[in-house]
């Protein structure tokens, strides 16, 4: 039987609220935000996404194969922006200082164009720049575990960046998390550090599941987009976007080496 921390089991009742607490976050990795975004926004918001949905989506959107579930196309500007609203900066000074940069917004969904899980893992390993970085997770529509909603791993942001990118296993560690699966509602969001384990399952029930996935930084970090509070902290920057570029050999770079070779061997047949 495996040892589940007992101080990660003892803030489990305490994970969610109407009120930020920052002391459960540092412990706990993840913290869900209940009610706390004003209506008028929420409603702005999933009139938007409404409309970007029947006018853009429709027939098909383009799948990133390698991770379904993230949207590509260019969103809307209330959607777009959406992180600006102060509730985020106000939550995450708790946690990230006066100073706080955007590191990136998109919408990750599960409509019927990518219904299926995704496995567990950590974001950290995908960033660029320093690793304290959070992820705000705002549902425009219900998400609970029947349309895919996610689970998250109580306290496993503890264990750092794990060395490599892909899907963890979890009984290769001596530890064991406690695990969470929020029912979320608009007007909550979920805060979590990114290097909590997090997964979710297939939406089986077949309503979107619509979340919009901000992640934000200190303003120190020299990968930020858009300042959002505070000053800048950094006179450097460089951009995440692309980053195999900044390699003359690398990981990435080998595999996609070898992806060629192995089309290429497919093609010819030698
Ligand atoms: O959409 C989800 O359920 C999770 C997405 C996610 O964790 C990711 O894209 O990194
Ligand atoms: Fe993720």
């Amino acid at each position: 039987m495996k040892k589940i921390s007992a101080p990660t089991t003892a803030i489990l009742d305490q994970l969610s609220g109407p009120v930020f607490n920052p002391d459960i976050f540092r412990k706990a990795g993840v913290f869900i935000m209940r009610n706390a975004i004003p209506a008028d926004a929420i409603e702005q918001w999933q009139a938007s996404w409404l409309e970007f949905q029947a006018t853009q989506l429709k027939e098909s959107r383009d799948i990133n194969q390698a991770n379904p579930v993230a949207l590509s196309e260019q969103l809307p500007p209330p959607l777009a922006t959406m992180y600006r609203h102060p509730v985020f900066v106000d939550t995450m000074r708790q946690v990230l200082g006066e100073h706080i940069a955007l590191y990136n917004h998109r919408f990750v969904i599960k409509d019927r164009f990518s219904t299926g899980k995704v496995f567990l893992h950590q974001d950290s390993c995908y960033h660029v720049g320093n690793l304290n970085k959070c992820s705000l997770f705002v549902p425009l529509s219900n998400a609970n575990r029947d349309n895919g909603g996610m689970t998250f791993h109580v306290g496993s942001h503890q264990l750092g960046f794990l060395g490599d990118a892909g899907e963890i296993n979890p009984t290769k560690f001596d530890m064991q998390w406690p695990t969470v699966t929020p029912e979320l509602q608009p007007g909550d969001f979920v805060v979590m550090h990114s290097s909590l384990w997090h997964e979710s399952g297939p939406n089986v029930s077949g309503i979107d599941r619509i979340l919009a996935d901000t992640i934000v930084q200190a303003a120190d970090d020299p990968t930020g987009k858009e300042l959002l509070c505070g000053q800048w902290q950094t006179d450097i920057f460089y951009s995440p976007v692309n980053y195999i570029r900044y390699f003359v050999n690398s990981r990435v770079l080998k595999i996609i080496k070898y992806e060629k070779e192995r089309a290429e061997t497919l093609r010819t047949g030698q």
